[in-house]
């Protein structure tokens, strides 16, 4: 079972990597502002899991690099995000934002946010 899970993992890795969305032009100033807004924000996650890959393609997308947490490689990202979240599961998107830290769940939603917040700017 655990060999077909590698299997599945390397080819949905493989086939993302062939087949990237087309990445928005953004100017060094624009990149700068969005990277400055996006302070705060990091999401939890597994290499191979095909909703963290789905969050990642929207990233790459957005044109927006967030740290990248794996939660199954790292004890100490994989207990922040038990402890914090109050469950392991993937993707993650933590948001620390004036103090206060949410954890958002489901890629879909994750996805929405950052299209709400990111999308429409520039
Ligand atoms: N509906 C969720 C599915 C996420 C999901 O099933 N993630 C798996 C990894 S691919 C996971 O974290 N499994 C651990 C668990 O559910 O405890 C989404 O779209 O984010």
């Amino acid at each position: 079972m655990s060999v077909i899970r590698w299997i599945l993992g390397k080819l949905i890795l493989g086939l993302n990597f062939i087949f990237r969305p087309t990445q928005r032009k953004l100017n060094p100033e624009q990149k700068a502002a969005q990277q400055e807004a996006a302070k705060g924000l990091a999401l939890y996650q597994f290499a191979a899991c095909p909703f963290c890959v789905k969050v990642r393609r929207e990233l790459h997308r957005l044109n927006l690099e967030l740290p990248l947490r794996d939660a199954k490689g790292s004890d100490l990202y994989r207990g922040e995000l038990e402890q914090g979240g109050g469950r392991i599961k993937v993707p993650c998107l933590r948001i620390d934002d004036n103090g206060q830290t949410k954890w958002l769940y489901e890629s879909n939603d994750i996805i929405t946010y950052l299209r709400h917040r990111f999308a429409t700017e520039q």
